[in-house]
């Protein structure tokens, strides 16, 4: 029988390569997006797969909706990757925030506990639970400590999936993610920001990026490797917890070096703290400055993360390095420019 997956936030980042992988496997792929003035298909669209998706209006702050659409597809697996997903902006939008990240969560377990107990459940949880980390690297044994309302809306999603499956049996797993970028990656967040700027500043069409804390460490991956992870989760006869991570980190400094590189640019450091800038060594001209409105008012400040767990259970390993990550993220925005394509 083909199987059927309910995909939320389908045209994420994750969403669209999620979708791609279980349309690769044969599924039946439905993919809730929240209603918006104008949809925004572009990462399914990029990927060609747009078509191939059955597009169901759902918003996973909102209870009765989950309920009757995992009412009506009763869906083999059920992949929560909806979320207010920017951290920045949940200082600003802490109740939004709580609403899709926390209550979502609940609301599609609930669904599937009274409409469709067969289903299998994906909650996206994330690195930033262990925010100001109590160990290194971080395994999924090691304490939380949440440092922004993303995170702690996030602890609830996390802990309510573990309640489910202690409490009802059902076959809920938690895939505790660290940072997954790719060309697909919204332009808000920093691997995305430092490779579409420098890209219109290598095209002569911006003089600077602007950036906060340079010396923030993240454990970096290809989304394309994390989603074959998720879906290795819910293949499992057991429900879990599991930490997906390279178990590499580099800092922000590092990433936008070797993405400078890449266009053409031989970026070096010169300063400190708000005063440090990133000058273009062939030409002298300063392409990176500090500005303090980028910082953030709590800081998760490294995050390493090991996978063994994953890898034991389900074989599951990055096959993206850090190089090559940065690398196809610079080409994909060099090329974007270069076609006045930008997204
Ligand atoms: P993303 O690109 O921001 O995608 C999030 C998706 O959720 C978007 O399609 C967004 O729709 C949708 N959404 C937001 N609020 C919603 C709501 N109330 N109801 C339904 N849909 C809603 O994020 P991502 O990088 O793909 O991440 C996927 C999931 O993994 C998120 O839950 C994120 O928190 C989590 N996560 C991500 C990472 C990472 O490094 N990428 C790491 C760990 C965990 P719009 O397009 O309309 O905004
Ligand atoms: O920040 C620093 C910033 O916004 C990374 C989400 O997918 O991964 C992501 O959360 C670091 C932080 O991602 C700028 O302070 C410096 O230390 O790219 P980011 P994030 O906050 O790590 C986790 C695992 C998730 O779950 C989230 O959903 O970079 N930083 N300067 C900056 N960050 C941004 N955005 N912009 C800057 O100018």
């Amino acid at each position: 029988m083909t199987k059927s997956a309910l995909i939320t936030g389908v045209n994420g980042q994750d969403g669209a390569y999620l979708a791609q992988h279980l349309l690769s496997l044969g599924y039946r792929v439905i993919g809730g997006m929240r209603r918006s003035s104008t949809p925004n298909f572009w990462r399914l669209d990029e990927l060609g797969i747009t078509r191939q998706i059955e597009f169901v209006p759902l918003d996973v702050s909102d209870a009765s909706n989950c309920t009757d659409i995992v009412r009506r597809y009763k869906p083999t697996e059920v992949y929560n990757l909806a979320a207010q997903s920017f951290v920045e902006a949940s200082f600003h939008q802490p109740y939004y925030t709580l609403e899709a990240d926390g209550s979502g969560p609940l609301n599609l377990l609930e669904s599937i506990r009274v409409a469709s107990p067969e289903s299998r459940f994906y909650q996206a949880s994330t690195s930033e639970l262990y925010g100001k980390v109590q160990e290194i690297p971080q395994t999924e044994s090691t304490p939380f400590y949440p440092r922004s309302p993303y995170a702690a809306a996030k602890l609830y999603g996390h802990w309510i999936t573990v309640n489910h499956r202690e409490a009802y049996g059902m076959h809920a797993s938690s895939g505790i993610l660290f940072n997954h970028e790719s060309p697909l990656r919204g332009p808000e967040f920093v691997t995305r920001k430092i490779t579409m700027t420098l890209a219109s500043i290598a095209h002569g069409h911006t003089d600077c990026l602007m950036l906060g804390n340079i010396n923030a460490k993240r454990d970096w991956g290809f989304a394309g490797d994390y989603v074959k992870g998720m879906y290795l989760m819910l293949q499992q006869s057991s429900p879990g917890d599991f930490v997906l991570a390279t178990n590499e980190t580099h800092t922000v400094r590092e990433f936008a070096t070797i993405a400078a590189s890449h266009m053409g640019i031989d970026l070096i450091w010169d300063g400190e703290g708000l005063k440090e800038i990133g000058v273009d060594r062939k030409t002298g001209a300063t392409v990176v400055k500090i500005d303090e409105r980028f910082f953030r008012p709590s800081e998760v400040d490294l995050l390493l993360g090991n996978p063994r767990k994953a890898n034991a259970a389900f074989g599951w390993k990055p096959s993206t390095s850090f190089g090559e990550l940065v690398e196809m993220m610079a080409k994909a925005d060099y090329d974007r420019v270069a076609r006045g394509v930008l997204q």
